[in-house]
């Protein structure tokens, strides 16, 4: 075997993760390989450097959720006096997409550009570990090359899994790997799924004028507080969106006119009907079973997710993981990117500080959006008890609201979740417009120690959705949280 190339550090994976973490090890002088290489999906979408979050994650989600966001405005600009707006206006698929997929490109490239700036060699080929310290890199052709490092990170992410009880499902449907790449409207749609992506696609699929409908196998938004979630199934609905709950697809089929023909079970009994697109978000799977883990020795759990330590160590010495393909993370970018560059420092900077996952704020952008840091009531209620917990409530309306009458008056909410003995917030949700830009700022707060009374004394901005949280007296199971007055 000829070793083409030797390195300090290399990375499996171009995405959050990964870049993060090839271009901190070269600011401190190492020699640096990253290779990354996109399998197509099984409909053949393919893409270019960045992973999921730049090319059908959160960039190309967040673009349509605005894009969607920006239609529903045509109602407020009625109100607010504007003349002319054509509400009934249809949305052009083809015109946004091709806006969204320019802007990534451009990110495609700039992140090429990066690398190369900070000397990272790259690699657009699928990596394998052929020993703990040598990779083989093949590309698209199937040439072959293998190179040494001292040090390897793996950081391939996952990608969409499918239900098994479907034969050829992969055929049949898409995921969202396809549907920010999808070349045409996708028209009437079934969503499979209850979670972050499924509720986020179908939500912006909705506010952009499709026929969208949401099977929920179970609960919505399993892990996050259930009453925020009963709140956004509300809106949802209120807003269109069909949900079959309690439901699970047992058949798909492509008809004539490639349509899809969808069978469910819903409590026992039978259901169809005709899709012109079926969204399968059912989750994800760490994207570790080509790498060749288990015969280097690297563990992972039966889900294929790699097992590591706290600093991010495989259970070989020398390889490290981290982002998506780890057991146990958030399966989020910024945590990704945080935990790539305090690897970096470990390794080649000289530091100690190691990733801390407490209190990590994350918004889902459903159509109306939902933001949270640290515990749900149900987490709080599990790990503290009811009587160590005291929870804050409020139902709110956003004074632009008040323009536009049709707006859902009890939507948004916010709660406070403290503990009773020292009075910290344990929790914090809020349902509302902005939810991202709102809740950032409190991440900071939390993760310094913030007590309600600290939260109390801070002065709001008024008018604004923030000052709410600033201002919570009602009491969950003594107090209203209906709020009055400006
Ligand atoms: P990835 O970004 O997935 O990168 C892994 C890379 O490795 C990929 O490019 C892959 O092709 C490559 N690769 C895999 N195997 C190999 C191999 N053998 N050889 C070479 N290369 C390989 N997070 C948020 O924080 N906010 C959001 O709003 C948000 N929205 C999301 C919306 C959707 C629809 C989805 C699916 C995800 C969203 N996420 C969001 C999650 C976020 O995208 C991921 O947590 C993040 O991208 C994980 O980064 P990573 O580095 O672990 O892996
Ligand atoms: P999640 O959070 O793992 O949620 C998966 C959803 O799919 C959840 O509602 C599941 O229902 C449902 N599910 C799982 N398997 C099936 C089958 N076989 N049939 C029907 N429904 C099913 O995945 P997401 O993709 O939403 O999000 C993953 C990450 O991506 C997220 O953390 C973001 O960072 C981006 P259940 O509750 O298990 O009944």
């Amino acid at each position: 075997m000829q070793i083409s190339q030797e390195f300090d550090f290399f990375v499996i994976g171009g995405g959050s993760g990964g870049l993060a973490a090839a271009k901190q090890a070269a600011s401190y002088g190492a020699k640096v390989g990253l290779a990354d290489f996109v399998k197509p999906s099984p409909q053949g979408t393919k893409w270019g450097l960045g992973g999921t979050c730049v090319n059908v994650g959160c960039i190309p989600k967040k673009l349509m959720h605005f894009a969607a966001m920006a239609g529903e405005l045509r109602k407020d600009q009625i109100e607010a006096g504007w003349i002319d707006t054509d509400i009934q206006g249809k949305h052009d698929w083809n015109r946004m997409t091709e806006n969204v997929q320019n802007h990534i490109k451009k990110l495609n490239f700039s992140y090429k550009n990066q690398l190369n700036k900070k000397e990272v060699k790259y690699y657009n080929k699928l990596a394998e570990l052929e020993k703990s310290n040598i990779v083989k890199l093949i590309d698209k052709d199937g040439g072959i090359e293998f190179i040494k490092s001292k040090y390897i990170l793996i950081a391939v992410g996952g990608r969409p899994s499918y239900p098994e009880n479907i034969p050829e499902i992969e055929k049949k449907v898409i995921t969202s790997d396809d549907l920010f790449w999808l070349p045409n409207n996708p028209g009437k749609t079934l969503i499979v799924g209850a979670s972050y992506v499924a509720l986020e696609c179908g939500g912006f699929l909705n506010g952009l004028g499709y026929d969208t409908t949401i099977m929920v196998r179970s609960i919505l938004l399993r892990g996050f507080d259930q009453e925020i979630a009963g709140k956004i199934e509300d809106y949802m609905m209120e807003n269109g969106i069909k949900f079959i709950k309690e439901a699970i697809p047992i058949n798909i089929e492509l008809t004539e006119n490639n349509k899809r023909l969808v069978t469910w079970t819903q409590k026992g009994i039978q259901h169809s009907d005709i899709f012109d697109t079926v969204i399968i978000a059912t989750g994800r799977k760490s994207d570790t079973n080509k790498l060749n883990l288990e015969q280097i020795g690297v563990k992972t759990n039966k889900n294929g997710k790699i097992i590591c330590t706290i600093d991010d160590r495989t259970s070989i010495m020398n390889i490290y993981a981290i982002g998506d393909c780890v057991e146990g993370r958030p399966e989020l970018t910024p945590t990704a990117i945080k935990c790539g560059q305090l690897l970096a420092n470990r390794l080649f900077g000289g530091q100690k500080k190691m990733m801390c996952y407490q209190f990590v704020p994350t918004t889902i952008f459903t159509p109306l959006e939902y933001g949270c840091i640290g515990y749900s009531e149900e987490e709080a209620i599990n790990k503290f008890t009811q009587n160590e917990i005291i929870i804050y409530h409020s139902i709110f309306k956003p004074l632009e609201w008040n323009l536009l009458e049709s707006h859902y008056a009890q939507a948004c909410m916010i709660k406070l979740i403290v503990l009773v003995s020292t009075r910290r917030v344990i929790g914090l949700h809020y349902l509302g417009p902005n939810a991202g830009e709102i809740v950032q700022g409190y991440a900071i707060a939390m993760k310094l120690g913030a007590t309600k009374e600290q939260f109390d004394s801070t002065i709001g901005i008024h008018p604004t959705c923030s000052e709410e949280i600033l201002t919570l007296t009602a009491i969950k199971g003594i107090d209203n949280p209906q709020k009055e007055g400006c």
